[in-house]
């Protein structure tokens, strides 16, 4: 298995499926349905899945599929593709920058791929088991901001579940006071990026499904990088809550963290 040969040939699957989806969009406009609250897909998620989905299958043909639009769902024995068609549907609707495609492979419960394309600035970011992290081909790695009083942080609002709505503000509450500023941009995938590329110093947000974050988790640690959910373990990927750092500032971050959403 070699990892870098089969992380070259998604990335070009990913770029050209971004581009392919832009074309169509334009030529044939959006159709959106309602999933559920506050939750969209559009004809071109469904379209933009299938091509992912059809690329996939010849670059790993014994691998399953974790694809948020459930175009395949058969799961692999040591393989898995997690698929996010379209990251940041909503900003996709409105025009809106950022949206990403978001692939991640996992190897017996693992990511040991990530790659991660956000179509409207045409970058390509990806990583792969100690490999490093990379966008556009060049090297990249987290800031070496070590103190959240100066750190730019981004998060994403509750949409649909707000159970944890209190904490979460709470936590808001702390970051407004105490950090640079917060942003939310609407795509996880791309957030995790940008903290992998040391734009923003951390991220946080809870309700995310695995294909929001599985691709961006691997390229934050191959970038320096360091991940878990909001009790500092490694359960991110499935547990619904993430908090991404650049490391220096993880400790503090996790602490607030705690402090904010408790033990639940
Ligand atoms: P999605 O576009 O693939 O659904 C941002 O908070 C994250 O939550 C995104 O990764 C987005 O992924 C997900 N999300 C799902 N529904 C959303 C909504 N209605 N508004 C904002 N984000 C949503
Ligand atoms: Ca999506």
């Amino acid at each position: 298995m070699n990892l870098e040969n089969i992380c070259e040939a998604v990335a070009r699957l990913a770029k050209e499926t971004g581009k392919e989806i832009k074309r169509y969009k334009k030529e044939n406009g959006l159709k959106v349905e309602v999933k559920g609250r506050h939750d969209f897909v559009t004809q071109v998620d469904k379209y933009s899945e299938k091509l992912l989905v059809e690329g996939l299958s010849q670059i790993l043909p014994e691998a399953g599929y974790i694809a948020e639009e459930g175009t395949r769902t058969d799961r692999g024995e040591h393989f898995n593709w997690v698929i996010d068609p379209i990251d940041g549907t909503t900003n996709f609707i409105h025009d809106v920058p950022p949206h990403a495609i978001s692939i991640a492979l996992m190897q017996d419960g693992k990511v040991v791929i990530g790659v991660i394309y956000e179509i409207c600035g045409d970058e390509l970011f990806y990583a792969y088991k100690d490999g490093g992290a990379y966008l556009n081909d060049e090297h990249i790695h987290v800031s070496p901001v070590a103190d959240i009083s100066q750190s730019l942080i981004s998060t994403g609002f509750p949409y649909s579940n707000f159970d944890r709505l209190d904490d979460y503000m709470k936590l808001f509450n702390h970051f407004t006071k105490n950090s640079s500023g917060l942003r939310r941009h609407g795509s996880a995938a791309t957030d995790l990026a940008y903290v992998a590329a040391g734009r923003f110093d951390a991220f946080f947000e809870y309700d995310l499904k695995p294909y929001d974050v599985a691709a961006g988790a691997i390229i934050v640690q191959e970038a320096g990088g360091r991940i878990a959910d909001f009790k500092g373990k490694d359960d991110y990927i499935f547990g619904k809550e993430i908090i991404a750092t650049n490391g220096l500032i993880y400790e503090d971050f996790l602490e607030a963290t705690k402090k904010a959403f408790g033990n639940k």
